[in-house]
């Protein structure tokens, strides 16, 4: 094995394993889900609105929810856009739509009007299960045609349809997510994709039937939905759902419910460490971070109070891809080795990430430009390897280090914005004759968003606040500059483009 082609997912094996990565039979993940909530019905599975509800229940709630998506003529391949705080609605209508063979769109709650019609328009949704004020009379003007309920999923009743009969290769989740370039579009991930993620981190981080994951992170990610949600009913064991993220409430929920584990972006990591329970998290089985870089300073605070965070890293593409191992070193830094089914491969010249496996995504919704761009044909003929847009390096022993990013993105509390977006919202500010944002760091944040901006002749620059309040109707409040620098001019190479990394490097420190 040459170290930059370092699969090793022995690493990730439990004791005893033939080595093999083989999906659980029929392959898809409604069908794996099926076989375990059919069993012990009465076992808690979902704490969600004060209240426990346990697999029977969740599973007849599922059966419900498909009869009256089936009765308002909702059929298998169907799109349906799903936003919603976490609860136990949000959670059963998504697993009904799975069920029913639909194909879910989650969609970020914070997003604005602009957004939201983006989407719909691009993926032509057939209902939209939505839980904001404001969204359904948007989602109505957009398509009079629209199925359009909250989570609750307001419709008449109807018979029961015949349920988990998809097919491994159907589509099941559409992400979108802005990728290494352009507007946001939408990664068709199959149920095998989705099947094959949740298992490998079930297989990897030793999870059981006997875990209780508070889960706190949105489920309209990856993070929250592909691993935390699906990985919770693949390994029939249990979760705790709280709305949102509070410090108090993870360290309570965590005692009250007796969890074993704890999975959260850096941004979570960092307001933990300040918490004077901390340490509660030393009680837990497994506390895992990702979707953005894990600093080695707060890696370290956690070990000294007895918490051994394991760092991975995924995408919304690919579900879950490289991890530190459950026995072994978790080091600081790294993200460890391919998961189970992850073949990964650095490109020789650029150092890009190129990976393959049962995870990873087919291609893009109806962009067969980007599909082309993003996956590079395999030079011996076998599968495409997709560019994550992330760089890495290999140590001689196998860990994987992202050291850089490719694509221009900034990653802010984990939630990915797309610099040229954000430029292009500000430049409408009468003030800004030129803008360019980009990523500053941030020990709380990882990154924040920082406008350089060159003010238009006659204006003075405009101040943070103003581009804030000028941005706040087309961008969700995440993307928004957090600082101004004023600048006479932007840096930009020979072809006019502007020079995005310069500008990070003289980003003032958040
Ligand atoms: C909220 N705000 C943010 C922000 N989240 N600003 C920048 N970056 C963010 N991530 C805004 C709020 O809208 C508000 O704006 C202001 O910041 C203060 O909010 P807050 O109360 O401090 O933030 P909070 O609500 O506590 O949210 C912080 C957070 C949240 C870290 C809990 O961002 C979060 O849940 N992040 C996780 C996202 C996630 O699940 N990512 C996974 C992607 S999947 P204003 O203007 O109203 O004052 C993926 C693949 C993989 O990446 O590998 O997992
Ligand atoms: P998303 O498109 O929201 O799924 O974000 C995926 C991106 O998050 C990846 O391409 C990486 O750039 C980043 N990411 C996820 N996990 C990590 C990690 N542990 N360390 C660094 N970056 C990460």
């Amino acid at each position: 094995m040459s170290p930059d082609r370092p699969q090793n997912w022995s690493a990730h094996l439990p004791p005893g394993h033939d080595g093999r990565f083989d999906l659980p039979a029929p392959g898809t993940l409604v069908g794996a889900w099926a076989d375990r909530l059919a069993d012990d019905p009465d076992r808690p599975l979902l704490h969600a609105d004060d209240a426990w509800t346990t697999r029977g229940k969740f599973l007849e709630r599922t059966s419900t929810v498909a009869g009256r998506l089936a009765a308002a003529g909702l059929v298998a391949g169907d799109r349906v856009l799903v936003s919603g705080p976490s609860s136990l609605d949000l959670a059963a209508a998504h697993v009904a739509c799975l069920r029913l063979g639909l194909v879910v769109v989650p969609v970020n709650g914070a997003y604005t009007g602009g957004e939201l019609a983006h989407i719909a328009s691009d993926c032509r949704p057939v209902a939209a299960l939505v839980d904001h004020d404001g969204w359904s009379a948007l989602l109505r003007d957009l398509d009079s045609e629209l199925t359009v309920t909250s989570t609750t999923i307001d419709l008449p009743a109807g018979p029961v349809p015949p349920l988990d009969r998809a097919a491994p290769g159907d589509p099941a989740v559409i992400g979108y997510t802005s990728g290494t370039t352009g507007a946001p579009k939408g990664a068709v991930l199959t149920q095998e994709n989705l099947l094959a993620g949740a298992h490998a981190v079930c297989l990897a981080w030793r999870w059981t039937d006997a875990d209780r994951l508070l889960l706190c992170l949105p489920l309209f990610h990856m993070h929250g939905l592909g691993v935390g949600l699906h990985g919770t009913l693949l390994a029939g064991g249990s979760a705790v759902l709280q709305q949102g993220f509070a410090p108090d409430r993870v360290l309570d929920g965590i005692t009250d419910h007796g969890c074993s584990m704890f999975f959260g972006v850096p941004t979570m990591y960092h307001r933990l460490a300040d918490h004077d329970r901390v340490a509660d998290l030393g009680g837990l089985r497994l506390c895992v971070a990702g979707s953005a870089p894990l600093s080695p300073a707060l890696h370290a605070g956690f070990a000294d109070v007895g918490v051994s965070v394991l760092e991975r890293y995924g995408m919304t593409e690919t579900v879950m891809l490289v991890s530190n191992p459950f026995d072994g070193e978790r080091r600081a830094g790294s993200v460890g080795f391919p998961l189970p089914g992850v073949d990964l491969y650095l490109d020789p010249s650029t150092a890009e990430i190129l990976v393959r496996g049962p995870n990873v995504f087919g291609g893009y919704w109806e962009r067969p430009d980007a599909n082309a761009e993003e996956f590079a044909d395999d030079p011996g003929g076998g599968d495409p390897w997709f560019r994550t847009g992330d760089l890495g390096s290999v140590d001689d022993d196998g860990y994987v280090t992202i050291t850089g990013r490719a694509k221009e993105l900034i990653i802010t509390g984990g939630l990915n914005v797309f610099p040229a977006e954000v430029d292009e919202a500000l430049t409408a500010h009468p003030a800004v004759a030129e803008v360019a944002t980009a990523g500053a760091p941030s020990e709380e944040w990882g990154e924040v968003v920082v406008a350089f901006v060159v003010a238009a002749d006659g204006h003075a620059c405009p101040t943070v606040e103003d581009l804030r309040d000028f941005a706040r109707d087309r961008l969700a409040s995440h993307k928004l500059p957090r600082r101004v620098v004023p600048v006479e001019a932007l840096p930009r190479n020979a072809l006019g483009k502007v020079l995005r990394h310069e500008l990070c490097e003289a980003a003032p420190h958040a």
